[in-house]
């Protein structure tokens, strides 16, 4: 076949495979046979391998997933994506409606449609060509999962109009893709998936997207971004989306009364169920666009909008037992060992009982029945004692005396809640700071979870977290279960984690009270580890968002002579212990920026972290070597001295774009 021809064809078979993928995974109703569609697919690929350069990107061949990524891309969101309001009761919905009423001055029309439990994804379009998938992130910054998201059929690869257009949506795992992959799993002795929506997010995630192409996933859609331009009327965009080729989702229904959409929303409660996906509410939107814009936005959500989250499901249980855990920080939790239940598509059998006061309140007895419900449908909370199912055997739990570890006395300080143990060598406390140092928000040591770690120990391979730099991979590969592959890799993990920035080693290292977030400031404002351990609480506390909690937290345990000794072996093993210079090759690498005003939708030190992550500079007041301002609503004279020195002004989209770039 000569190559014009051949050009034909594939243009030919692309469309018609598509159709053919639209009308099975999209209408659910397919025209030909699997046979058939084999066939053609059949063709495709021996076409395309006699003509490698005629591949296109929006070929069907490039769904079943093509080469592996070193590492996922940041993209920047040209407009956040927001988070919704939540609704949890009827009255929550009538006072939205009244919000509503109050800020619009009519009754509004409502669309209401499912919420679909998945990861919240943004698809981009080009001329009717599909270019980028990201994730929502935190709403400014999310990842590019363009190959993981080919890999879903009823994400149209090409529009049924060259259209260039952004739109959000949900991708999910169906529930029996969900149950099979979790079978699979468990028969070759992986670990499960807890719920639809972590399998989904672990699948987005994948590197190589031949893994996330085997998962079976799917995406509705629910937002098209400028709607204005296509109808005046979410609804209207809905079909639209439709229209184009998107799958969106049918049980939606438009409202002129709230109190219908109560009666809508209660009759889902009790079907959904039946329903092929999971879900976690419905979504109450205006419907009218220009009625939206109306009602605007807080920097979190916009005022339209509101989620109404189904009630927690509960499920009967006993309590066989109440263990005890000892946390990093020497907290000693009381676990309620549950009979098994199923409960919203898991077996539960255990639930942390916090602490003693809690057991204490809620009068929680060994042998009590129980009514255990997940709390956001992951983690499994008891609700109550059902008091009057006991028969008189129920035993009153002791709050421990000593820790269940190393058997230290148990100390209580005043104002807090929990019981701890002193002993700062508890083998317990020890195991738990390494599983803390490696796991994913620390320095991110994959393959060093609790049951190596335990291993590690047992062996007498490691006592603390300074010993890991130092464990070779031929005792690792000793261990039970640990071929040379998986010790090598595991060292080689360990090797990588040098490189990791400051602010994961200070999360990793297990202070009280520093949180990844604070970890990120303090990484930031003092430049290195030897900075912060030489940092005055006073010093401390002149960091905004540093408070004297953490301050005293921070100077009290780095001045500890463990910690110091800590910290000199790991900077002897070569972990890095400085902050990162910005990236000199960013976008805004050598620009200086200053902040005035609100911007919609961004705190300044999100727009700040935004920038410098880019290479860029912020200050605090403008001067001649001020190569930009970014000035929001309510902008203070910043910008009138920007504009007198001929500075230029950028607004929140400006600076989105250039972020972009
Ligand atoms: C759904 C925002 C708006 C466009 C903002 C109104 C918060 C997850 O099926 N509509 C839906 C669904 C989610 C939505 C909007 N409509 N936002 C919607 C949504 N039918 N799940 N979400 N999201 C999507 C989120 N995700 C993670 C963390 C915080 N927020």
């Amino acid at each position: 076949m000569d190559r014009q021809t051949a050009q034909q064809r594939l243009d030919q078979l692309r469309r018609e495979i598509e159709r053919h993928n639209w009308l099975y995974h999209v209408k659910d109703s397919p025209e030909i046979s699997d046979a058939q569609y084999d066939a053609l697919m059949q063709e495709l690929l021996s076409l395309e391998r006699e003509f490698p350069d005629l591949v296109t990107p929006d070929s069907p061949s490039q769904r079943v997933g093509g080469e592996v990524l070193e590492g996922f891309t940041a993209v920047v969101h040209p407009s956040p994506m927001l988070s919704l309001d939540n609704a949890f009761s009827a009255g929550d919905l009538r006072a939205f409606h009244q919000r509503m009423q109050r800020l619009l001055g009519v009754d509004p029309a409502y669309v209401v449609e499912m919420k679909i439990d998945g990861l919240a994804v943004a698809v981009d379009y080009e001329d009717g060509i599909f270019v980028r998938g990201s994730t929502r992130g935190d709403g400014y910054r999310g990842e590019d999962i363009t190959a993981n998201m080919r890999t879903i059929k009823s994400l149209p690869l090409r529009l049924k109009e060259p259209v260039s257009i952004r739109v959000r949506g949900e991708a999910f795992m169906p529930k029996k893709a969900f149950a099979d992959l979790n079978r699979i799993r468990e028969e070759q002795g992986q670990a499960l998936f807890a719920n639809p929506r972590n399998a989904a997010a672990g699948s987005l995630r994948q590197l190589d997207p031949k893994i996330a192409a085997s998962r079976h996933l799917d995406l509705f859609v629910y937002a098209l971004e400028g709607a204005e331009a296509h109808g005046d009327t979410h609804w209207q965009a809905l079909n639209r989306l439709e229209e184009l080729g998107f799958k969106v989702n049918p049980v939606r229904r438009r409202f002129q009364d709230i109190e219908a959409v109560i009666e809508y929303v209660e009759t889902w409660r009790v079907k959904r169920s039946e329903l092929p996906y999971a879900t976690d509410g419905m979504v109450i939107k205006v419907d009218d666009l220009a009625l939206q814009a109306r009602a605007g936005n807080t920097v979190k959500s916009p005022r339209w909008a509101i989620a109404w989250k189904f009630p927690a499901q509960q499920e009967k249980s006993r309590i066989l037992d109440i263990t005890l855990n000892v946390g990093r920080t020497g907290a000693i939790t009381p676990t309620a060992e549950l009979e098994p239940v199923q409960l919203a598509g898991t077996t539960v059998s255990r639930a942390s009982l916090h602490n003693e006061d809690y057991i204490r309140d809620k009068d929680i007895r060994i042998g009590d029945l129980v009514l255990v419900q997940k709390a956001g449908d992951i983690i499994p909370e008891i609700v109550e004692s059902l008091k009057d199912h006991r028969d008189g055997r129920e035993v009153i739990w002791q709050p421990p005396t000593h820790c269940p570890a190393c058997g230290s006395k148990s100390v209580r300080v005043a104002g807090e809640a929990v019981r701890r143990c002193p002993n700062p060598s508890c083998p317990a406390q020890i195991r738990e700071r390494v599983i803390h140092y490696a796991s994913r928000g620390a320095m991110d040591i994959e393959g060093l979870g609790p049951a190596v770690v335990d291993a590690l120990f047992k062996a007498g391979l490691i006592n603390n977290v300074g010993d890991l730099y130092s464990v070779k991979a031929e005792d690792i590969a000793a261990l039970e279960r640990m071929g040379k592959k998986s010790a090598a890799n595991l060292v080689a993990a360990i090797e990588k984690s040098k490189a990791q920035p400051l602010e994961r080693l200070l999360f990793g290292l297990g202070i009280r009270f520093v949180g990844a977030k604070a970890a990120r400031l303090l990484a930031e404002n003092f430049g290195s580890i030897d900075a912060l351990m030489a940092a005055s609480h006073e010093q401390l506390t002149a960091v905004p968002e540093i408070g004297d909690t953490i301050a005293a937290s921070v100077v009290s345990e780095l001045a500890d002579p463990d910690m110091q000794h800590l910290i000199r072996r790991l900077q002897e093993a070569g972990v890095n212990t400085v902050q990162e210079q910005p990236r000199s090759g960013g976008p805004l690498a050598g620009k200086t920026f200053v902040l005035t005003g609100t911007l919609e939708g961004l705190t300044r030190a999100e727009a700040q972290k935004l920038i410098q992550e880019a290479g860029g500079t912020v200050t605090g007041s403008v001067s001649s070597r001020t190569d930009y301002v970014v000035a929001g609503d309510k902008p203070g004279s910043k910008l009138a001295k920007a504009q007198a020195l001929g500075i230029p002004v950028l607004d929140k989209d400006k600076l989105l774009k250039i972020l972009s770039s």
